[in-house]
């Protein structure tokens, strides 16, 4: 009889492990819609669109005080917040996913967080949690929902850290461990927005053992089975977050998303007219789906909820060229190396499309150098005129290939970025030699 029950009992283990396993998605599968999505939205909301000052660095920088920071509290009104209205113009603007501050360095809780009460519910005009709204209209929208937490809070009395030059502490065990408390309560938190991404920031203050990044990892993973998590978790994340600056090298990462401003500010500043132009944010789009990664668009709404005019014509201004070409953007994998085209590539997820993005207004037909398939068919995405390709310089007994050229007319290319399309024989093959000397003929 003993031996019975201990034969079940392994029994059962084995069988919760089986489960316990198959329950878990891999890597792949956690961020499968995050590498076919290729464009989301960042918002950077929060008291410092009071002033319209840099977001949490302008009191840490001391280029205000930390109290006259915090007046701002005040001011943050969300009179005219209509999240349905954001979700609607992130949709429109072709991206998939959009990621919203839910606390930034400052400390301040768009949600009512039951942690502190420094949050828009019990300190602010607003009285009331922004974020569960907007997470239900954007999720009413189709889009894929991402938080972003900062880590650090250099608000929190039992953070050591507080302004450039001051600190609160720099080793207090027991104050530490409760900071680490109420950061793990208010993740938790967040748990119940059922989140499909978490993007933090601010890691870089502490280690991955000090944070605990392992066991918060654990918890995300456990309350949110398939969500997946950006790198700022000192090691524990799932893909990189360059920030700004274009990579000019494809990162390692399998999965990255460049995050970057509009303008110079990811908040609302209004005296920060300096915003790129369309045309600019569809050639760094593009760029990104060409190396195999998402770009992460910031807007930064004004205290009441507004969103500015500039930021919006630039979403509608996107929306019409994501919306012309969507083929050529969602799911899509990085393009060709550079070497066989003058201009960015990307590939079909089977390789068997080549598109082709034209930022400019040739002078003559495009040139692909060294690609030995056979083109099937070439056509303008988003107009649909079928292009005739020409080969030229193609000797029968090498194979090296010769020089395909594709005739764009004008009245065919789009005012900012014009998309050509190759359907290959099969999967793309590259002549990456360094050519040959004739021996024979
Ligand atoms: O310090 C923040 C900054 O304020 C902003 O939130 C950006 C967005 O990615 N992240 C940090 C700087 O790396």
């Amino acid at each position: 009889m003993k031996y019975l029950k201990i034969i079940l009992i392994l029994c059962f283990l084995t069988i919760h492990q089986v489960v316990g396993q198959e329950k878990e998605l891999s890597k792949d599968q956690r961020l499968a819609w995050f590498k076919d999505a290729k464009l989301g939205i960042f918002i950077h909301w929060g008291i410092y669109a009071v002033n319209g000052i840099d977001e949490s660095w302008s009191f840490h920088n001391g280029y205000i005080s930390y109290d006259d920071y915090m007046k701002q509290l005040d001011g943050f009104t969300a009179t005219n917040y209509n999240p349905e209205y954001w979700a609607e113009l992130i949709k429109e603007s072709g991206a998939k996913y959009t990621v919203i501050t839910t606390k930034h360095h400052d400390g301040v809780a768009l949600w009512d967080t039951k942690y502190s009460d420094l949050n828009v519910v019990d300190k602010t005009p607003a009285k009331r949690d922004v974020l569960t709204s907007f997470v239900k209209a954007a999720r009413s929208e189709g889009l894929k929902v991402g938080l972003y937490y900062s880590l650090l809070d250099w608000s929190h009395p039992d953070y050591p850290n507080f302004l450039r030059d001051k600190k609160r502490y720099t080793d207090d065990a027991k104050r530490w461990a409760k900071f680490t408390k109420f950061n793990f309560g208010q993740i938790e938190e967040l748990t119940k927005f059922n989140p499909d991404l978490y993007w933090f920031d601010g890691d870089w203050e502490q280690s991955a053992e000090t944070w605990k990044a392992k066991e918060i990892r654990d918890l995300l993973l456990e309350k949110t089975p398939t969500t997946i998590i950006n790198s700022r978790l000192q090691g524990y994340g799932d893909y990189a977050t360059p920030e700004q600056g274009i990579p000019i090298t494809k990162p390692d990462s399998k999965y990255w998303e460049l995050c970057m401003t509009m303008n110079n500010s990811w908040g609302y500043q209004p005296n920060d007219t300096n915003y790129k132009s369309v045309n600019q944010i569809i050639r760094i789009l593009v760029d990104c789906i060409s190396m195999g990664g998402n770009l992460l668009l910031d807007i930064g709404p004004k205290p009441d909820g507004i969103i500015p005019q500039e930021q919006i014509d630039i979403l509608k201004g996107l929306g019409r060229w994501t919306n012309k070409h969507k083929s050529a953007i969602y799911g899509t994998r990085a393009g060709i190396p550079f070497g066989h085209f003058n201009g960015y590539t990307a590939l079909s997820k089977d390789k068997t499309i080549l598109y082709l993005y034209v930022d400019n207004k040739p002078n003559g037909p495009l040139l692909i150098k060294g690609l030995k398939n056979k083109v099937n068919r070439a056509w303008v995405v988003g107009n649909g005129t079928k292009l005739k390709t020409n080969v030229v310089g193609k000797l029968y007994w090498s194979d090296v290939p010769g020089l395909l050229y594709i005739d764009v007319p004008e009245d065919v290319q789009d005012q900012d970025v014009t998309v050509i399309a190759m359907q290959l024989d099969g999967e793309v093959d590259l002549y990456r030699e360094k050519g040959q000397v004739i021996e024979s003929n």
